[in-house]
């Protein structure tokens, strides 16, 4: 197993449209167990492939406090491949949203509360089942990645463009701190 490097903003590759997967063979197992690696190193409770620069509609969620107490936290991790949201309710509910490939900024976006998903889990079996509270939130987070989409792009253009800003100030200070 491998921890890959999250890609973050403006990387141009979040932007793309992520093409759907073909086959579950031990190529694409290896990047699943790789990529729960990085999102439980990161931490973070979702993650979208083309976050790691893999543009393929895969995605996996853990919603499990990633903060290690002591004794081993319970693991819950899910697989989602070729998800589609077949149904959003009307009813929408606001979140207070962060993304690994944005890091420290955070933001309240509103979704729709409960939706329905089709998907293939990790052996290839097809799946549907409706998800509300975090898992809600979470799904429609990752399933937005695949489709080129950031929980900034829900904001005005002023607070996305200072949200930019800000992380590409902060990763050049980073880059800037290692050097010194
Ligand atoms: O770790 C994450 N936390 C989070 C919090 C609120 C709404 C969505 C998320 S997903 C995020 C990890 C990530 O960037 N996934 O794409
Ligand atoms: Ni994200």
């Amino acid at each position: 197993m491998s921890l890959l490097p999250i890609i973050e903003v403006p990387d141009q590759l979040l932007r793309e449209q992520s093409a759907p997967v073909e086959r579950v063979d031990d190529d694409l197992k290896r990047l699943i167990a790789d990529m729960f690696e990085t999102m439980y190193e990161a931490p973070g409770i979702g993650l979208a492939a083309v976050q790691v620069a893999v543009p393929r509609r895969l995605l996996i969620i853990d919603l499990q406090d990633p903060v290690e107490e002591d004794g081993d936290p319970v693991k819950d991790p899910h697989v989602f491949i070729n998800p589609e949201i077949l149904k959003a309710s009307d009813a929408r509910k606001s979140y207070n949203e962060g993304c690994l490939s944005i890091p420290d900024q955070y933001a309240e976006i509103e979704r729709p509360d409960i939706v329905r998903a089709r998907w293939l889990d990790q052996h290839g079996k097809s799946h549907e089942g409706e998800f509300d509270g975090l898992m809600s939130v979470c799904l429609q987070h990752e399933v937005d990645h695949l489709n080129g989409i950031l929980f900034i792009d829900y904001l005005s253009r002023l607070k996305r463009d200072m949200i930019v800003k800000k992380v590409v100030k902060s990763r050049k200070d980073r880059e800037q701190a290692a050097i010194l």
